[in-house]
């Protein structure tokens, strides 16, 4: 096995990964991501003891139980250049010696679930709604950069969304899907549809502030996809970068979308608060 120098992986004097400020034993096998770090406490206000409260940036990291199962809920912020840190780091702690820089022999398998928040873009799915990502579909360039595996399946849908996405030039998409356990665990009961990750907030996702969008028809070209029953439900900023990344490195994810808004309807929550909590006691009540 070859040493990973010290550039390439950044170990703190104390032992933690560079940006989560982790040691090995602080992280749990089942892994929630939230975009925003004040959500962490929301997810372990619900849990029976909280071992480990740990962070640096915008990466907070709680590590507790819930029953007899140990959860660790860490933030991401926000982006999937985001996704890059935490997911490398992530399996850095559990797949690398810290001492040696080798990869270990024998590599573990993280379930992680993402609870985000998101805007719809079928006009059948309210504000309020819980959504689970069936695949990703990236719409920023992170995946650019690593070699991937495509399951064929992935590659097929991919295809057809390119070829229904006609004059969008912006970037090279990505198509992964959730997996399949954890969809079966966590959401079977969920609508659930593809999620678009897009490089940013506004123009990437169709909003028309004050700066010109280039795609200004992006909603209804993305909404307007269809394989049978698949269609693409709702946009955000991480679950294709975790769809992705976490197959590169052989860890299972699922992303759980709570419906903020919705795109087609130019509405917006009137208790976001309240539907994040919703999607946070779903996931908790069956991780
Ligand atoms: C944008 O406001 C942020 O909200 C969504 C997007 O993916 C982006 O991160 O998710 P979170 O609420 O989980 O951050």
């Amino acid at each position: 096995m070859s040493r990973i120098s010290e550039s390439d992986l950044v170990i703190n004097p104390d032992g933690s990964i560079y940006h989560l400020n982790l040691r090995p034993e602080d992280l749990a096998d089942s892994v929630i991501t939230v975009g925003d770090p004040d959500r962490v406490a929301e997810v372990s206000r619900y849990f029976d003891s909280i071992e480990v409260r740990k962070g640096k940036r915008e990466f907070i990291t709680h590590t507790g139980y819930v029953g007899k199962t140990l959860l660790s809920v860490v933030s991401t912020g926000i982006g999937t250049d985001n996704i890059d840190i935490v997911f490398n780091e992530l399996d850095a702690l559990v797949n690398i010696d810290f001492e040696t820089r080798e990869v270990k022999d024998k590599l573990r398998t993280l379930d992680i679930i993402r609870i985000g928040t998101s805007g719809a873009i079928q006009d059948d799915l309210p504000i309020g709604t819980i959504l689970a990502a069936s695949h990703g579909l990236g719409l920023d360039t992170l995946m650019g950069f690593y070699l991937a595996e495509v399951d064929p399946e992935d590659a097929r849908l991919l295809a057809m969304v390119r070829q229904h996405l006609t004059g969008f030039d912006a970037v090279e998409p990505y198509f992964t899907a959730a997996s399949s356990p954890l969809t079966e665990k966590i959401a079977s009961t969920l609508p659930k549809g593809i999620t678009v990750t897009a490089p940013g907030f506004y123009a990437p996702q169709g909003r028309k502030v004050r700066a010109a969008a280039k795609f200004p028809n992006l909603i209804s070209q993305l909404n307007s996809f269809r394989d049978g029953d698949l269609r693409i439900t709702n946009l955000e900023m991480e679950t294709a970068g975790i769809y992705a990344l976490a197959k590169v490195l052989g860890h299972r994810a699922l992303s759980i979308n709570a419906i903020l808004a919705s795109r087609v309807k130019f509405a917006f929550s009137n208790n976001p608060q309240q539907v994040v909590d919703q999607a946070i006691r779903h996931v908790l009540e069956r991780i």
